[in-house]
């Protein structure tokens, strides 16, 4: 047999091969802003998988970030450098807009979120994870805009314009060494200074994207109560005015799994200069802090989706390009039914956080309706939990369709399921999102708010010949998660045991629902594959199983 090669797959225009996000912008902008925002999208879109990002990416990958603590004379200095390639990244996406578009009034005003949204799913996966800060940047500008005073619109304004010479990137650094998710633990001291300036001690154990210009922290005023009530939020410069370091010490960068291109570091902060954002009110923090954390977990879920969007475009250019058993690869069932089922699950959560964008927007310009916030407060932890673990399935999933190719290392496939690894840890892992969202069901109603509007967007369609079944299966499925959630408020310990699969089924059945809605909208302009999407997660199952009523297997207790 003479020697076979096989052709190299391709990653086609991310924009204009991208059905499932250009139906869901079309459904949610509109055809006037849609119609406007999509020569923009469609240039990203061509320019994310050219060649030229392609190998910055790859090559931001291969560079690692170099801690130099000391200057040749024996000066501290803790540079972190970085790769040009990812610096160049973080450029090109402060020019496409990922900070400066949902903080820009014209031309898209309250649907800024939602075309940044596509913007992001675009770029975000080209990105050598400089998508990192740029998640950072936002949460921060949205929280000082919120809770800042005057003194701080010039650094706003740095945080939110296109212009990569100007901008400036803010790190959130959170998690210590007793605290990644109890961030009541806090052991970092603030104290006045002889000037009554404010100075923080102590260690941050996780602090990605080291190299931004400053960062959101949190400490506890000397001698203030344990736990949250006692922390404030602070804003901390990594130089001060006249160019000095301020006094944070890189301890060490951290040896991750994936996201390599990106500097992950601890620090010690060994009196740093620090400024309160708005009044230091004691126990004000967490509150303030946690405006960044629902801006950056949107950012996660982009990630996850975007992550998953791009593991499915290269599982289709491979199955293009591949013949097997006499026959090209993306023609055989099995093959297609695994495809479909991955293309469900892009789909599943693209509506899920273009949903969030879409609340957002209007809860930033002003425009939410009544009960908005409180669906956006609960969507917003569903959300991110559910990407993330569709996420990693997916991404595996589009490795083992690539076959033996997708394991090595220059197929760039290795690096995007390591990436997507971080995706349910980083900003809450799976089961502290689910813990807030059955916080959130309980003081605010949120989730009774969440469900009652997926029942809202299926109301009219239960008899509807196309979208019936699939609206019916929601219906029983809120009625699932209702129950469960009444159960849940007399019995403590059985709540939280069940808090993941209620929150996972709240993702499901509340993407069911978006799609169900959608499908009918596209189902009028004569497209009938969103339906049938919803309609296949909905013949899946949309509530996973209670939890084990057994936990002593958990530790192999008698
Ligand atoms: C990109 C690559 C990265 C590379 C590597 C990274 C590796 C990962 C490193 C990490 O460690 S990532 C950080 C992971 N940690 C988290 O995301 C924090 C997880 N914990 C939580 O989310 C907790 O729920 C939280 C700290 C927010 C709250 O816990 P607490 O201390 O028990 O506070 P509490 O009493 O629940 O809330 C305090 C106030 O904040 C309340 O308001 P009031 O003071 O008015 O009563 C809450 O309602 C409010 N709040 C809490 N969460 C909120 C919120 N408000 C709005 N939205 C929320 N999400």
């Amino acid at each position: 047999m003479a020697d076979f090669q096989q052709t190299a797959p391709r990653l086609p225009d991310a924009w204009s091969s991208d059905r499932i996000l250009r139906e869901g912008l079309a459904y949610h902008l509109g055809d006037e802003v849609f119609a406007a925002a999509e020569p923009e999208l469609g240039e990203l879109g061509r320019a994310v998988t050219d060649a030229r990002v392609l190998d910055l990416a790859a090559r931001a990958e291969r560079e690692p970030p170099r801690h130099v603590p000391y200057s040749p004379w024996g000066e501290r200095v803790d540079e972190i450098q970085v790769s040009d390639a990812y610096s160049e990244l973080g450029r090109f996406g402060v020019e496409a807009g990922v900070t400066a578009l949902p903080y820009e009034t014209d031309p898209y005003g309250v649907k800024a979120r939602l075309v940044w949204a596509g913007v992001l799913s675009l770029w975000g996966p080209s990105s050598a994870l400089a998508s990192c800060p740029v998640a950072m940047t936002d949460g921060a500008a949205r929280t000082l805009l919120l809770h800042g005073g005057d003194e701080e619109r010039d650094i706003v304004e740095r945080l939110t314009t296109r212009d990569p010479e100007r901008a400036w990137a803010s790190g959130q650094w959170m998690t210590e060494t007793a605290g990644g998710s109890d961030v009541g633990r806090t052991g970092t001291v603030a104290r006045r200074d002889d000037n009554g300036h404010w100075r923080l001690w102590g260690t941050k154990w996780f602090t990605s994207a080291t190299t931004s210009e400053m960062a959101l922290t949190l400490a506890r005023p000397e001698g203030g109560p344990e736990g949250s009530r006692g922390l404030v939020l602070f804003r901390v410069h990594r130089f001060l005015g006249d160019g000095t370091r301020n006094r944070i010490i890189v301890r060490r960068l951290k040896d991750k799994l994936g996201t390599r291109a990106l500097p992950t570091a601890e620090l010690e902060l060994e009196g740093a200069l620090a400024w309160p954002v708005g009044e230091p009110e004691m126990g004000s923090g967490v509150r303030r802090i946690a405006t960044m954390l629902n801006i950056t977990r949107i950012h996660n879920a982009l990630g996850a989706s975007g992550a998953l969007g791009r593991g499915l475009a290269w599982a289709r250019a491979y199955a293009r390009e591949r013949e097997v058993f006499g026959r090209p690869l993306h023609e055989l069932p099995a093959h297609r039914a695994t495809l479909t089922d991955l293309a469900v699950d892009y789909a599943a959560g693209l509506a899920l956080v273009l949903r969030c964008c879409e609340l957002a927007g209007r809860q930033e310009h002003g425009t939410g309706a009544a009960g908005e916030s409180a669906v956006l407060r609960c969507l917003t932890p569903v959300t991110k939990l559910s990407t993330g673990r569709w996420s990693i399935a997916g991404v595996t999933e589009a490795m083992e369709a690539i076959g033996g190719v997708g394991y090595c290392e220059d197929s760039t496939i290795p690096a995007l399921v390591r990436n997507t690894h971080v995706i349910p840890i980083w900003e809450g892992t799976t089961n502290v999102l689910s813990l807030d969202v059955l916080r959130a069901a309980q003081k605010s109603n949120a989730l009774e708010a969440l469900l009652d509007d997926g029942l809202r967007l299926v109301a009219d369609l239960v008899d509807d010949p196309r979208s019936g079944e699939t609206a019916r299966a929601i219906l029983t499925a809120v009625d699932e998660l209702n129950k469960r959630s009444v159960e849940m408020a007399d019995d403590p310990e059985g709540a939280e045991a069940g808090a993941r699969p209620l929150a996972l089924g709240t993702g499901s059945t509340y993407a069911c629902a978006l799609l169900c809605r959608q499908g009918h909208w596209a189902a009028r302009r004569g497209k009938g594959s969103t339906a049938a999407i919803a309609a296949r997660l909905a013949t899946r199952g949309l509530v996973p199983a209670p939890p084990p009523l057994d936990l002593t297997i958990a530790m192999n207790d008698e």
